[in-house]
């Protein structure tokens, strides 16, 4: 071999300070093709990331490798959403070489902070559904869990938010633009996925009824792995991101005039399939080119699942023993109809036998139990656009209706509640139901949420089957949201406890004794000091205001939704600030209000509030009389990037939800194990967090999921008596009436008025009201103790181990999935 080309290669794993730097100023100059006088930073963040790729093969190749060999059983997690935000720190991170790349930069003049601000957001999901699969990614890896994540390369990813004279705007995000060095293509990897066309019945060799799909449109499915890297490096397992391609007809067909200009516009929409992320995070459009993305990505994965399952394999009798297949929300769904299609139809296994194995391998989480949100495809849709699973549902149903039937005894509400269709209006069939019924498991994902589920949306299917609803209540992983985000609380926490807890979160208890050690309590609020001015920071950078360092930073980040109700909490600024103004001489304790989020593009209530915090903040910020004690922000486009920066600089956390609503909130658990008391109803995995922290060390308010279920039944609750009753909130409600935050359009609020009072409140905002404004009297005069509150600050992070979704993943793993930690054998390493 060449000497210099055999010296490259062993270049290419270096891990100390000069391989790397040798590496940088090679790919630079080779790959990126730059001058290191002309690069701009994202030629050296591309120089950077290619460069720490190359580290991480190797072992990726092995991981893969040793799956195959020993055969061993995988999950498949199938979501139509990865939010996972930036990739070097988290490469570096974990493979453990952060120190090294920084000091190779500095040789060569170059800070490694400025060279990660270069690289865009990969935003491939909405909210916390998204970002719990990225965790999950991370934590399957780092448990050297043999799984998979199967997605869609969306071109465009959430939308970008911007704030025009108050208003959401939204731009698209072009997170591909200037490529993306993490991924490696794999156009030979295609499949082909069918659309539309008709089923024809025939006669198969034995003389049984058979079906064939005909005449349909096909689109291919071309994958795009990202190597996910676990923590040590040890295991990298595998992200495979399906884009849509023309079949090969519309590059080498023959056309005759006018022809050729419409098949490459065909082409054009039909690669349209994975151009861009629904931007709703709770209601279903019922929109076609939607559901052909979830069928897309669908059938996709399910074929390579086969094709590699098929390479160990003969038959598929023990598909379920090498496959489990998680659906993430109802979104893969059709998935359950697919693989019956494929078994039945493709490879001749019988029904029975198919069901069987269905049932078997695939399992499936609820996010949701807002009615509006539960996917409920119109069957004209579903027959028109895959006319062989309509069929296939209706079989699925006709089967199980039958066998029902026996027990209903007659009740036939209780039938039609079970069926796969609501024939109610125009028919549509039931995701959620499909999903139910061919999993051998359905999981909640917090234990209030599941309970819920077991109450309502599935009540009838958990009274037919009542082994299969369980709970895993969700977890975020301590790489990102800890150890990476706050390091100043990383490296304090590892200079008492060493650095167990970034892989063993459950360790991170041993601070709780720490508690009230002065020294530790001075050091904890020096630590979230430090983020807090890099908060303070951000926040001037994007808005223009600044806040005070030592002011209480309330914070509430999360999708803009009615439920999650950032109205109840800009309700209670208002009020604070008429008491600020009121009271000029009392010594308030400075508050700084935080909100983030986007809202759904078409969701008008959620973009108005949007509207009336930025022209709530416009008003208070430049009040002189309150002698900044109070500052509201709405900081624009929240992402991951932006949840890295404020997660570790909160001091309250905003859980407020209409119990009974959050399923569970995973930001909840970023803000807490960062040291954030919380400020929460008893919704979604609220309650645990209070078990875990002690009710001391959070402040609950409000109704719980009962009285809010009470309340709405007995009918009889009635917002204007609560409003007419409580004068800070009557105050607050007339100035938001009568123009004083919209001068320029008085009327612009009525809508969120008219919800408020003639809608019946259906949030229960006013009925919270008055308990959450003590709630936060509470904390702001806790506040006022520092040592106090920094004690209740420590005794939050050090008891939320339990989060991890290192511990969330596994118990996925023993009590859903029956998949092992395997450990890759690395025989290049073992070789030297
Ligand atoms: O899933 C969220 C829940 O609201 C939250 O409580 C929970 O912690 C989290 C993880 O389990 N759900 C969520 O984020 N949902 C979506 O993002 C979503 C996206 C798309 C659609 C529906 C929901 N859709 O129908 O298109």
């Amino acid at each position: 071999m060449d000497a210099r080309y055999k010296s490259r290669e062993i270049e290419r794993r270096s891990l100390d300070v000069d391989g790397l730097k040798r590496s940088f100023l090679e790919w630079l100059v080779y790959s990126v093709g730059k001058d290191a006088r002309a690069a701009t930073r994202r030629d050296w963040f591309h120089t950077v990331a290619l460069a720490v790729r190359d580290r991480l093969v190797d072992r990726w190749m092995d991981t893969t490798r040793t799956y195959y060999q020993q055969d061993a059983k995988r999950v498949y997690y199938l979501s139509l959403e990865f939010l996972i935000g930036r990739l070097l720190t988290n490469s570096l991170a974990n493979l453990g070489i952060t120190d090294q790349c920084r000091q190779a930069l500095d040789r060569i003049g170059l800070n490694l902070d400025d060279v990660v601000e270069a690289e865009p957001d990969a935003a491939l999901g909405n909210g916390g559904l998204g970002r719990l699969a990225a965790c999950f990614l991370d934590s399957m890896a780092s448990e050297a869990l043999p799984g998979y994540g199967y997605g869609i390369r969306y071109e465009f990813g959430l939308f970008e938010q911007r704030f025009e004279h108050g208003w959401q705007v939204e731009y698209p995000e072009q997170w591909l633009q200037f490529g993306n060095p993490w991924e490696f293509p794999r156009p030979e990897v295609l499949y082909p996925v069918q659309f539309y066309g008709r089923v024809e019945e025939f006669r198969d060799s034995v003389g049984e009824r058979a079906y064939r799909w005909v005449d349909a449109e096909r689109v291919l499915a071309m994958a795009y792995d990202t190597p996910v890297v676990g923590y040590g490096g040890d295991t990298i397992n595998t992200l495979r991101l399906w884009s849509a391609r023309a079949t090969r007809d519309f590059n080498f067909g023959h056309f005759n005039d006018g022809a050729y200009m419409k098949a490459v516009e065909q082409k054009v929409l039909t690669e349209n399939l994975s151009r861009v992320l629904y931007p709703n995070d709770a209601t279903e459009g019922g929109k076609e080119l939607r559901l052909k993305q979830e069928y897309f990505f669908t059938s996709a994965s399910l074929q390579d699942i086969l094709r590699r399952y098929l390479q160990h394999h003969s038959n598929f009798d023990s598909l379920p023993d090498k496959a489990a297949i998680q659906l993430n929300d109802t979104h893969p769904a059709i998935g359950i109809a697919e693989l019956m299609r494929l078994l039945v139809d493709q490879h001749g296994v019988t029904w029975d036998k198919a069901w069987d194995i269905t049932r078997a391998t695939f399992s499936y989480t609820n996010h949701t139990l807002l009615p509006e949100a539960l996917e409920a495809w119109p069957v004209r849709m579903m027959e028109r656009v895959l006319p062989r699973h309509m069929q296939i549902i209706y079989e699925i149903n006709a089967k199980f209706l039958n066998r029902s039937k026996a027990r209903a005894a007659g009740d036939n509400a209780r039938l039609s509640r079970l069926s796969l269709i609501d024939e109610r209006g125009d028919r549509r069939v039931r995701m959620g139901n499909l999903a139910f019924l061919g999993s051998h498991k359905v999981n909640g994902v917090s234990a209030l949420h599941t309970e819920l589920m077991k109450q309502t949306v599935f009540a009838d299917f958990h009274a037919e089957f009542p082994e299969r609803i369980n709970n895993k209540t969700n977890g975020i992983t301590p790489r990102r949201w800890l150890h990476q985000a706050n390091p100043p609380l990383a490296a304090l926490i590892t200079s008492r406890i060493g650095n167990g807890w970034i892989k063993d979160l459950s360790q991170i208890k041993a601070l709780a004794e720490k508690a009230d050690d002065l020294v530790f309590r001075e050091e904890f609020r020096r630590a979230k000091r430090k983020n807090k001015k890099r908060l303070a920071a951000y926040i001037a950078r994007q808005t223009g205001v600044d806040v005070q360092v030592d002011s209480l930073f309330d914070v509430q980040v999360k999708r803009m939704h009615e439920y999650k109700r950032q109205l109840l909490n800009i309700l209670q600024a208002i009020a604070l600030y008429n008491e600020m103004r009121d009271n000029p001489t009392v010594s308030w304790v400075p508050v700084t209000k935080i909100f983030a989020g986007k809202a759904a593009p078409s969701y008008h209530m959620a973009k108005l509030i949007i509207k009336l915090i930025n022209d709530v903040a416009k008003v208070v910020n430049h009040d002189p009389s309150v002698h900044d004690n109070l500052k509201i922000v709405l900081l624009p486009n929240y992402n991951v990037t932006a949840a890295e920066i404020i997660m570790p600089a909160a001091d309250l956390s905003e859980q407020i939800s209409t119990a009974g609503m959050e399923a569970s909130g995973t930001g909840n658990m970023k803000l807490a194990l960062n040291g954030a008391l919380t400020i929460g109803t008893l919704d979604g995995a609220n309650v645990e967090i209070r078990e875990h922290v002690g009710e001391d060390n959070i402040f609950i308010f409000g109704l719980t999921a009962e009285e809010v279920n009470d309340l709405r039944a007995s009918g009889g609750f009635n917002p204007r008596d609560v409003i007419a009753s409580n004068p800070s909130l009557k105050r607050a409600l007339d100035m938001i009436s009568t123009g004083v935050f919209s001068p320029d359009d008085p009327h612009r609020y009525h809508p969120i008025l008219q919800a408020l009072t003639d809608g019946g409140d259906h949030f229960l905002v006013t009925a919270d009201f008055s308990d959450y404004c003590q709630a936060q009297q509470a904390a702001m005069d806790l506040y006022r103790d520092q040592e106090e509150w920094t004690r209740k600050a420590i005794l939050n992070t050090a008891n939320m181990g339990w989060f991890s979704s290192d511990r969330t993943i596994m118990e996925y793993a023993t009590e859903i999935w029956d998949v092992h930690p395997v450990k890759p054998e690395h025989p290049a390493e073992t070789e030297t």
